[in-house]
């Protein structure tokens, strides 16, 4: 990319994206993509990886070239500030992913004291299968009963008493032998997070190798662990995903509605703004403001958690926040942690658009701060609508600028609906894999990163994978690239190869599953467990990858390193900063191959991403002999 202009039809790839940047780039407002020209050039120091600013010697850089000092102060050199670098990427990941999980958790613990009015058991079946994973004997049990001990025996695994996740059951008995023999079982939620805090320090950790399997292991306790008990619980509470139809893009901001975007990660803030919202009471007020109604809608992780469960319309990915606001017609938005552009207050003044931050971890100054506990969410969700409801009339008519058709999506592929929509068993797709009429199966995951045109990463992967015959299942700012660009309606499977494509006819499914949020990721990995057990294989062996083609964010690197050490192959586009050392670079892209089964590839070009992809899956095949 050229960092001279920014014009918007060489930054987005959708069309009311563009229109929404050219509109924000008149009203003045600064958008990642111009404070990205500013930084130009960016430092190559850091992109290789190989500055340390961990303590007051430095900052140090060890010169990878040999033209200037090869240490830091303290001795360490690239190998090891790199590795110590990523290392610390991998447990921020991990920890943002698990403390979000741990506030679900918190929460569910709360509603089974009965101490938190706002939610309740949807998914009772859920609430007992999960019981039996944690050996909780649900039979004749009142729901809150079993709620309790199994909340009881989760939070256990955040702290020092448990020794192993009781989730790791779910992977093949081959992955867990892979990972006991490499001494990377994950222990512990925050054991394994605050100890990898603790190798980063000067003077701790000195082998790079060293480091890195153990940042596997704090990524596995994420995906695994935090993120899987996100997942799962919020399913008992919120009800688990059904194959449903809503919409996707900035068309879904309605001119005539106080528009509430609710932004961020964890379903239950947006959850209990949902539910207020369809009490009759602010419904009225809404009418009585001038407005035809409320419509909330949503953004990034928390958008995809409730288009998943409720078929809520979502806005956009990552880079749509502060083009949401230039439509002018935003009442609200509501955050609550992770990938929040910090700037979005100062964005929201060029309208009348009110940012309401609802977390202690995560203010802003000159927001509304409601801060949300479980025991008083859905008052202060009422009051948080009310809010909104109160600014409609502030809206100036001028500044609105809604272009466009909303783009129907068909999302909610939780691993249950899969399974459903197969019959009730993953049989029929093993079946068609065995046959080749799919190849394999692909995750694409991850962010918006404003280095690459906003989706096309994720939509050239995507468009090639389907015609070779992949199915691919998406989560994150993905999976919204694919809603924008159509992908995800049965009617895209036309875009398929000559196998694939009726397989998906036959059970009127997209080519891609919408599969969720980020911590989602864990629902791929259920998945893959249960495909490999069926097959009496190691998850390593199936035809399967992974890929992160615009990857910004720390969660990322988390996530790709928990599908790499549970035996998923896994290309990432943008280069991660490990270039300054060999060392690392050789351990992630091949050493790790007879660890884990499994190694990372860089390709920023998403063609040729795609090529390594399909002769990965053919390798795997054949190794199957099928
Ligand atoms: O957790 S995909 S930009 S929104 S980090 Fe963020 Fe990346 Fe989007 Fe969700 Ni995930």
């Amino acid at each position: 990319m050229q960092f001279k202009e920014n014009r918007p039809e060489d930054l987005t790839e959708d069309k009311l994206s563009q229109a929404a940047l050219n509109k924000a780039n008149q009203d003045g407002l600064e958008t990642a993509w111009d404070r990205l020209l500013a930084q130009q050039p960016q430092c190559g120091f850091g992109q290789t990886g190989v500055c340390c600013n961990r303590c007051s010697m430095g900052p140090c850089q060890a010169d990878p070239f040999e033209e200037g000092p090869r240490r830091g102060v303290c001795g360490a050199d690239a190998d090891l500030i790199v590795a110590r670098n990523l290392l610390a990427d991998i447990t921020a990941g991990a920890a943002s992913h698990s403390d979000h999980g741990r506030e679900v958790l918190e929460t569910f613990h709360k509603m089974a004291q009965n101490d938190s009015p706002g939610y309740k058991i949807t998914d009772s079946a859920k609430l007992k299968r999960l019981a039996e994973i944690y050996n909780i004997d649900s039979a004749d049990k009142p729901d809150l009963e079993v709620a309790a001990e199994l909340a009881e025996k989760m939070l256990d695994e955040f702290g020092t008493r448990s020794q192993s996740l009781s989730f790791t059951a779910r992977a093949p008995e081959a992955t867990l032998k892979l990972w006991e023999e490499a001494g990377i079982s994950p222990r512990s939620i925050d054991r394994d997070i605050v100890e990898a805090m603790h190798r980063t320090h000067m003077g701790v950790g000195a082998s790079a190798a060293n480091m890195l399997l153990h940042g596997l292991r704090t990524a596995l306790g994420d995906g695994w662990g935090g993120s899987m008990l996100a997942t799962e619980l919020g399913d008992v509470m919120f009800g688990t995903p059904e194959i449903n139809e809503s919409n996707i893009n900035l068309a879904v901001i309605e001119e005539d509605m106080v528009n509430i975007i609710v932004h961020g990660h964890n379903s239950i803030l947006s959850e209990m703004i949902l539910k207020a919202t369809a009490e009759e009471e602010l419904k009225q007020q809404a009418r009585d403001a001038g407005a035809k109604g409320i419509n909330i809608v949503g953004l990034c992780c928390t958008g995809n958690e409730i288009l998943l469960r409720q078929g809520i319309p979502m806005a956009g990915n990552m880079l749509d926040q502060e083009l949401a606001l230039a439509t002018g017609a935003v009442e609200a938005t509501v955050i609550d942690y992770q990938c929040i552009f910090p700037t979005l207050v100062e964005s929201a003044d060029c309208y009348h658009t009110e940012i309401i931050t609802t977390s202690s971890k995560s203010k802003i100054p000159g927001a509304t701060h409601l801060e949300f506990h479980p025991e008083t969410a859905l008052e202060t969700a009422r009051q948080i609508i009310r809010r909104a409801i109160a600014n409609y009339p502030e809206r100036n008519p001028d500044r609105v600028s809604l272009p466009g058709e909303a783009t129907p999506v068909t999302a909610g592929f939780s691993v249950e609906a899969i399974l459903q929509a197969l019959g009730g068993s993953p049989e029929p797709l093993l079946e068609a894999i065995k046959e080749g009429q799919i190849k394999g199966a692909v995750g694409i995951v991850g962010c918006n990163n404003p280095k690459i045109k906003q989706d096309k990463g994720h939509l050239i992967l995507a468009r090639e994978l389907i015609k070779n015959d992949i199915l691919l299942v998406e989560t994150g700012c993905a999976a919204v690239a694919s809603g924008k660009a159509g992908l995800l309606q049965p009617e895209a499977s036309e875009l398929a190869g000559p196998g694939l494509r009726p397989v998906l006819e036959s059970l009127n499914l997209p080519p891609i599953l919408h599969m969720g949020s980020c911590v989602d990721c864990s629902r791929i990995l259920v998945l893959l467990g249960a495909l490999a057990k069926e097959l009496g294989v190691g998850i390593h062996q199936l035809p399967v990858a992974g890929a992160a083609p615009e990857w910004y964010s720390q969660k990322a690197v988390t996530i790709g390193s928990y599908f790499v050490a549970s035996g998923v192959y896994t290309v990432l586009g943008p280069p991660p900063k490990i270039f300054g050392s060999q060392q690392v670079v050789n351990l992630l892209s091949s050493e790790l191959q007879e660890i884990v089964g499994a190694s990372f590839a860089v390709e920023p070009d998403p063609q040729k991403a795609a090529e390594l992809i399909i002769n990965h899956i053919a390798d795997k095949r054949k190794a199957l002999g099928i």
